[in-house]
């Protein structure tokens, strides 16, 4: 059964199969994206049970989602189908120094999710609930869900929230309503970069003083590290350096290594190397979900002395 549940929209992804500038490429490769279900793809692969939900379109796009992502290992029984609206789809221009998404997205079956959704959620035995930054971009009633998901009775679970910021998706709409949300969630994942477009500060002394209700955040500082911030303490531990073949999907991956080691009880040091080695895996592909390494490796860098690959 799962342990835990990720909710948020994913999309069918298309990736062109051959260089050259968008608008001449003829060959595309379709792949699946949603920081969510990236993030319950790493987990299911860590052996941790996890269930994405979600809304898809009853379409073809919908089907390729939805198989991708149990063939990953995933929960989908509780993704809806929406007969009215599309499955959302994004085009990635892969490149090693960011990939620029241009989303079709708007109005689609995901973007209809709302607060009465809440009430058909099982969480019986769901540990942790992971959220992000972008279904609050998505719609009105996206953004009521997940203020609905942050305020429920905890009983017990941990809440995590990315800030994934994603600044085309807020163009039409009011950002400042993600403090209030990442302040209600018990473990903050941000990227100093974003946090620094958001907040005006990726520091984590700022960072604290702007969220002082999490028990738990990270700080992402890019291929520098990562900073742990909990119960008083700060732990920074350095990031592998490795050749970027494409960064989308790193800090989902970064974010299942972490919660799957924070879930199994691991020290501060061992939870941010979870983290670095899964981001590690993902940006040596163009995939959202790269290959993960061997499990024996990843047990082996975890405890070494110092965290190196060459
Ligand atoms: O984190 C990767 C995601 O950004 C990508 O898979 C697409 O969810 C996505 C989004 O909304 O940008």
């Amino acid at each position: 059964a799962a342990e835990v549940l990720c909710l948020g929209e994913s999309m069918a992804v298309l990736v062109p199969a051959e260089p050259g500038p968008v608008h001449e490429v003829r060959t595309w490769t379709r792949t699946v994206g949603g920081a969510e279900s990236n993030v319950a793809c790493h987990l299911a692969r860590l052996g941790v049970p996890s269930r994405w939900v979600s809304a898809l379109g009853r379409d073809a796009f919908g089907r390729a989602v939805l198989a991708d992502i149990r063939a990953a290992g995933v929960d989908v029984s509780a993704v809806r189908f929406d007969p009215a609206r599309p499955t959302g789809l994004y085009v990635k221009e892969a490149n090693a120094a960011g990939s620029p998404a241009r989303y079709y997205r708007e109005g689609s079956a995901a973007s209809a999710m709302g607060p009465e959704l809440l009430a058909d959620l099982d969480l019986t035995g769901i540990r942790l609930v992971h959220l992000s930054g972008i279904t609050a971009a998505l719609s009105d009633n996206c953004l009521a869900l997940l203020r609905a998901l942050l305020a429920a009775p905890r009983r017990g679970r941990l809440v995590s929230f990315d800030l994934n910021w994603r600044p085309t998706l807020w163009r039409d709409r009011d950002s400042g309503v993600l403090r209030d949300l990442a302040d209600s969630a018990d473990l903050v994942l941000v990227g100093s970069d974003e946090a620094e477009a958001v907040w005006g500060t990726g520091e984590p002394d700022a960072l604290r003083e702007l969220l002082p209700n999490p028990a738990t955040i990270v700080v992402k500082q890019g291929e520098r590290g990562a900073t742990l911030d909990e119960a008083g303490t700060r732990v920074f531990e350095p990031a592998l350096r490795v050749d970027v073949v494409e960064p989308v999907g790193a800090g989902d991956a970064f974010a299942a290594g972490f919660l799957a080691a924070t879930l199994a009880g691991a020290s501060a040091r061992q939870r941010l190397r979870a983290g670095h080695l899964q981001a590690a895996a993902t940006l040596l592909t163009s995939e959202d979900v790269g290959t993960p390494l061997p499990a024996e490796v990843t047990a082996a860098l975890i405890d070494a002395d110092q965290l190196t690959w060459s």
